[in-house]
């Protein structure tokens, strides 16, 4: 058993200098063991970690050995928690450029099976990561390779899709940064990555990961919250420096209202996707989803505080100290990112598409058609990972089944390779649904009860009775699975496919 390193991102002395593109990019502000070396004297400062070693001219390799780990989550004096990571740090960080190729090698040493889904990357159907559906489940003891060339720039990650609740509930997942979009340097680039734990503060081990109240309302919360794995973490940075922060909602169930106190803050990217900058005021962070923001750092001795809204009573996420000699004096004006080319989806004699999302009926839930022999989806429902383990909810009165029935789900619709889609996600009942979709961007339209800016996405929050209209392009053929990543959501029912031909 390992200890992980938590991804602390606490500040030490940063060097007496204006840092140049090279210098943040090119892997001198390593993340891990940053408190250990501190103390030694050497200038470390909160930022991303090295990228990965080149193996071969374009490419990126990617060892990731899924494991139970120990990690203290409840702070320093706590007990220590079992983690399952895919490496040493809690969360591994990945950073490639833009149209390198990453081959990931998987090996499994957890006891139940897994996979991994790169999620909100346009990559073929069979690197989707979804077992039965896309590839077999990775045994214990088994390896499984991936290999693919992320199209687009932006912020993204990664998990398992089977029994997410138990596997991402005690950690399983990892960021992937494909860079390329920066039009000029940010002082620092800091990946926050939000997720609660179900801890019980005596021993360290878990509470139930579902319960049956939690996954019939808003999902079953976490009792301890953490940014990289800390409580309310403090990050030094430069005074007056722009910080560029990759916010990431891995959590399961915890939807935040994300706002930043004392200092002004721009988002430049949606789900990785950038958007014209604009000011953040407050911004609904459902899990799965992602947020770039730009922040001003506050002047040496000064904070900036990122916080969730949410609740009654805000709750500070992390702290930004100013600190050193200031960065810029210029008025705080981000820059936009660079797009990349996601298709665009041709709205005019679009075919019209319908998902509501509801609760489901025993009759209902009941519906599906019989299997054929052979079909890998009716494996998959004989595997209590994979299978539903209850029936709460549904997409278009269709649930995912249960595994104790021989039925599978056809796809909730059958979509030509080629065409825009736009689609209307219809949530028929008083919770929250991030809505994710497999494989494609799509351009979030419009909703019917909030404002939101036209902009591309991989998850979509649905709040309670509002209707959200999404275009997108079925580019790839396969099946690309839609669901809630209100991980209790998905699992009791809120999931299906799509299938491009
Ligand atoms: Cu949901």
């Amino acid at each position: 058993m390992f200890a992980v390193q938590n991804d602390g991102l606490h500040g030490c002395p940063m060097p007496q200098r204006r840092f140049s593109r090279r210098s943040l990019l090119g892997g001198g502000l390593a993340v891990a063991g940053v408190a250990a070396l501190c103390g030694r004297g050497q200038a470390r400062t909160a930022g991303l970690p090295p990228r990965l070693r080149a193996a071969a001219q374009g490419e990126r390799r990617l060892s990731l050995v899924a494991a139970e780990r120990r990690a203290k989550l409840l702070g320093a004096d706590g007990p220590d928690s079992a983690v399952w990571t895919y490496g040493e740090k809690l969360f591994e960080v990945v950073r490639i450029a833009q149209g390198e190729t990453l081959a990931v090698e998987l090996e499994n040493r957890l006891a139940e099976h897994t996979a991994i889904h790169w999620h909100g990357l346009r990559i073929p159907n069979d690197q989707d990561g979804v077992p039965y559906v896309t590839q077999p489940p990775v045994r214990p003891g088994e390896r499984h390779s991936y290999r693919f060339t992320p199209p687009d720039t932006g912020t993204f990650w990664f998990h398992p899709h089977c029994d997410t609740v138990a596997q991402l509930g005690r950690g399983l997942a990892g960021v992937l940064i494909v860079e390329g979009d920066e039009t000029a340097p940010y002082d620092a680039d800091l990946a926050l990555l939000l997720k609660d734990w179900r801890l019980d503060p005596a021993s360290g081990g878990y509470l139930p990961f579902m319960t049956q109240r939690g996954a019939l309302r808003a999902g079953t919360f976490g009792t301890v919250r953490t940014v990289n794995g800390e409580t309310a973490p403090r990050l030094t940075v430069r005074a007056g420096g722009d910080v560029r922060l990759r916010l990431l909602n891995l959590d399961s169930t915890r939807v935040g209202d994300i706002g930043v106190d004392g200092g002004e803050a721009a988002v430049i990217a949606i789900d990785g996707n950038p958007i014209a900058p604009f000011p953040l005021k407050d911004w609904r962070l459902g899990p799965a989803m992602r947020l770039d923001l730009v922040v001003r750092a506050p002047a040496a001795g000064g904070e900036v505080r990122l916080m969730d809204y949410f609740a009654a009573e805000p709750v500070v996420l992390a702290t930004l100290a100013g600190a050193w000699a200031p960065a810029r004096g210029k008025a705080f004006d981000p820059t936009p990112l660079t797009r990349s080319a996601i298709p665009e989806p041709r709205i005019r004699g679009a075919e019209r598409l319908t998902f509501a999302f509801a609760t489901a009926s025993k009759q209902k839930s009941a519906l599906a058609v019989s299997a054929d022999d052979g079909d890998p989806l009716a494996a998959a429902l004989l595997d209590s990972l994979c299978a539903a383990s209850t029936v709460n909810w549904s997409i278009n009165r269709e649930a995912w089944p249960v595994g104790d029935h021989s039925r599978v789900p056809k796809p909730l619709a059958v979509l030509r390779e080629g065409r825009t889609y736009v689609a209307e996600l219809s949530n028929e009942t008083p919770h929250v649904h991030p809505i994710h979709l497999h494989g494609f961007t799509f351009k979030v339209l419009g909703s019917t009860k909030r404002e939101l800016p036209v902009h591309f996405a991989d998850t979509v929050l649905l709040t309670p009775n509002e209707r959200i209209t999404i275009a997108f392009v079925a580019d790839r053929p396969g099946d690309w699975m839609i669901h809630c990543h209100l991980i209790e959501h998905q699992e009791t029912g809120m999931m299906g496919y799509l299938k491009v031909v």
